[in-house]
C-alpha cells in the first residue's frame, strides 16, 4: 500500500445525461455548485466540470462556466477542472472557448474515438490547437486516456512538444468505442507509463466501484460522479454525488489510504 493520499475527482453531470436518466442529476448552475459544495464537503478536492445551458442541454458556454465557476468558488475551495470534451459533436472553438477563464485543470482529449454510437473527434491538430490554448493560460492538463494507442499519441506529441510536460493522466475505461473497464487493462495501462506520472481512473457505469478501489490500492488516484455512473448498487440510482465520494472514502480509510487535503492534492499535481 502506498502512503501517497488519494485525490478525489467527482465528475457532478458531465454532457450524455438528463434528468430522465436520474431526477437527482444537477443541471442548473445552483444544483451543479451545490452538488460540487457537498461532494468537497465530504472529501473530493477536483471537481472535473461540465455546464448545461438554459435548456439543460450541455454547453461551452462562457457565461455559464463563469457563472458555476463563481457559485463554486463562493461556496469552498477546490481545483477545477473545466472540460475541454464538451458533447460529442461540439465544434472546437467552443470546447476551447471557456479556458479563457484560467480554470485550475482542463482536460484534454488524446485521440478520436468512437463514443457508443457518435464520433468523439479528437485528430492531431484538435489535440494540438486545445494544448496551445491550454499551455497559454498556464492550465494544468488532464490527458483523457480512453484506449491503449492514446498512450502512444501522448508519448509522440510529448516528443514534438506538442503537449506540456507537467500534467496529470485520467484513464476513461468502459466507453462504448474504447479500453473495457476491467481490471487486466487498467494495470497495462499502467505498467506503461513513467514511475513518477501521477494518474487517476474513471470507469463507466458498474465498474466504477471494482476499478476505483483497484486504483486505490494501485497509488493511483479516483474519479467518481454521475458523469460516469448513476448507480449506487445494482437497480438503486445514487441520490447524489456526495454518496459516491462518502464510500471511496470510507472504503480507502479502510485500506489504509488516507485522502488528500487541498494542499496535498494540489503538491502532488502541481509539483509546488
Ligand atoms: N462528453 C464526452 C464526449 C471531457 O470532459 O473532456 C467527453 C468528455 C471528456 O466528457
Ligand atoms: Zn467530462
Amino acid at each position: 500500500m502506498t502512503n501517497n493520499p488519494l485525490i478525489i475527482t467527482c465528475a457532478v453531470t458531465g454532457a450524455e445525461l438528463s434528468k430522465k436518466d436520474t431526477p437527482y442529476l444537477p443541471v442548473t448552475p445552483d444544483e451543479i455548485a451545490n452538488s460540487a459544495n457537498y461532494a468537497v464537503s465530504e472529501g473530493a478536492s477536483i471537481i472535473h466540470l461540465h455546464v448545461r445551458d438554459e435548456s439543460f442541454n450541455p454547453t461551452q458556454r462562457i457565461d455559464i462556466f463563469e457563472d458555476v465557476t463563481k457559485k463554486i468558488r463562493k461556496k469552498c475551495n477546490c481545483i477545477i477542472q473545466y472540460s475541454t470534451g464538451g458533447s460529442v459533436g461540439t465544434p472546437i472553438e467552443e470546447r476551447m472557448a471557456p479556458l479563457k477563464l484560467k480554470p485550475d485543470m482542463a482536460t484534454l482529449s488524446m485521440g478520436t474515438m468512437n463514443f457508443a454510437k457518435d464520433i468523439f473527434e479528437n485528430t492531431e491538430k484538435t489535440i494540438q490547437a486545445i494544448s496551445t490554448r491550454i499551455k497559454k493560460n498556464g492550465i494544468l492538463p488532464e490527458l483523457e486516456i480512453f484506449d491503449f494507442g492514446m498512450l502512444d499519441t501522448t508519448k509522440r506529441l510529448l516528443m514534438k512538444d506538442i503537449i506540456p510536460q507537467n500534467f496529470h493522466i485520467n484513464f476513461v475505461l468502459g466507453v462504448q468505442g474504447g479500453a473495457n473497464a476491467n481490471i487486466k487493462n487498467l494495470v497495462s495501462l499502467h505498467d506503461r507509463l513513467n514511475e513518477n506520472q501521477t494518474w487517476t481512473v474513471s470507469a463507466i457505469g458498474k465498474n466504477q466501484l471494482p476499478l476505483t478501489v483497484n486504483a486505490i490500492t494501485m497509488g493511483g488516484h479516483v474519479r467518481v460522479g454521475f458523469e460516469d455512473n448513476i448507480f449506487y448498487n445494482k437497480g438503486e440510482l445514487a441520490t447524489s454525488n456526495a454518496q459516491f465520494i462518502k464510500r471511496i472514502v470510507r472504503i480507502s480509510n479502510e485500506l489504509g489510504r488516507n485522502i488528500a487535503t487541498l494542499s496535498e492534492a494540489r503538491k502532488i499535481l502541481f509539483k509546488n
